[in-house]
């Protein structure tokens, strides 16, 4: 009784239970995340990117306006950049602190959660569809989300895009070394990684196909 009691304090359900959910940002040089969407991520949960080439970002949107940041306290990684290499299963943490991690804490899965590269020189990497969802729903698909994306390239007229559009990069932006720590879950959860619950997202890895990169 006493045991249980400890434990319920050291280790409240939710902590125990959360997932790790792993997810590549350009790799082998594309613009895609990998897998594009995550079903199933519960609160709790981490989803943490791989930032594997180029010089990405991870920001969040809105489902009605994919490309443009929520802004406040709405995620935004900043730009990551790296030289270009692959990112395969093996360097997934923390066999490979070389390569820079953003940590999305999931806290609200309420609604689905919305994300995109805020990349734009010299092509806007949202508008080529780098786009990301967590907990798509069947009213509001990864599938229509991404198409409301690459649909702003012909709308929004020909952005010959100055490098710099203003994305905030000052804020966020954390340091490639820092951020993946290796080991380390949560403290708050008493388990050790072993029992870390596994996503089903390796399932969907090699599930992204081909994205024409010019659109
Ligand atoms: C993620 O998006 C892909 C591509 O549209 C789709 O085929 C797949 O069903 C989606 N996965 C989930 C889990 O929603
Ligand atoms: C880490 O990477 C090395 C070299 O690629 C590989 O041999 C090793 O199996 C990896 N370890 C883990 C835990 O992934
Ligand atoms: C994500 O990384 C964690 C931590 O290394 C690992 O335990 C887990 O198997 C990975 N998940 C997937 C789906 O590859
Ligand atoms: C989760 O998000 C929804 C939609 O934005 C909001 O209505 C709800 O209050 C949020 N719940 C929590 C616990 O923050
Ligand atoms: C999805 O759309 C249908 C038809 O518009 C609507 O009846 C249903 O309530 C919607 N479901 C959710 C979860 O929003
Ligand atoms: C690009 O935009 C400029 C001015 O907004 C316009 O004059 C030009 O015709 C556009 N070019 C294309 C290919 O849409
Ligand atoms: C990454 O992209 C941003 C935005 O285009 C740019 O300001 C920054 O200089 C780039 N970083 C590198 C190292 O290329
Ligand atoms: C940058 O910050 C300003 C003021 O806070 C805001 O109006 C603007 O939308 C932000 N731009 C981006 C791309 O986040
Ligand atoms: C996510 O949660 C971890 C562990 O509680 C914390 O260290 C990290 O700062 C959080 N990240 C963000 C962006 O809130
Ligand atoms: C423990 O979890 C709470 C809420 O989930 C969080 O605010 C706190 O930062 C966590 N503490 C540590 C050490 O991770
Ligand atoms: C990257 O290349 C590896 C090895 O060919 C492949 O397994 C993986 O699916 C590729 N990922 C992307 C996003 O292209
Ligand atoms: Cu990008």
């Amino acid at each position: 009784m006493r045991f249980s009691t400890v434990l319920a304090i050291l280790a409240p359900a939710s902590a125990a239970l959360a997932a790790q959910w792993n997810v590549t940002v350009g790799n082998n040089g594309t613009l895609t995340y990998d897998p594009t969407n995550l079903t199933g991520v519960a609160t709790g949960d981490t989803v943490v990117f791989f930032f594997a080439a180029k010089n990405h970002t991870v920001t969040q949107s809105s489902f009605a306006a994919p490309c443009t940041w929520l802004g406040d306290t709405a995620a935004d990684s900043g730009f990551e950049p790296v030289d270009t290499t692959t990112v395969t299963t093996d360097v997934f943490p923390g066999n490979n602190s070389a390569i820079p991690t953003f940590t999305y804490n999931v806290t609200n899965t309420s609604v689905p959660l919305w994300f995109y590269c805020a990349q734009t020189n010299p092509v806007s990497h949202c508008e080529s569809g780098m786009v990301f969802a967590i907990n798509p729903t069947a009213n509001k698909t990864f599938d229509a989300f991404q198409q409301a994306a690459k649909a702003l390239n012909t709308t929004a007229s020909n952005s010959t895009g100055t490098n710099s559009t203003g994305t905030n990069s000052t804020a966020t932006a954390s340091g490639s070394s820092s951020s993946s720590s290796s080991t380390a879950p949560p403290s708050n959860s008493s388990s050790p990684a072993d029992t870390l619950r596994v996503g089903a997202a390796g399932a969907l890895l090699g599930s992204v196909g081909f994205l024409a990169l010019v659109l």
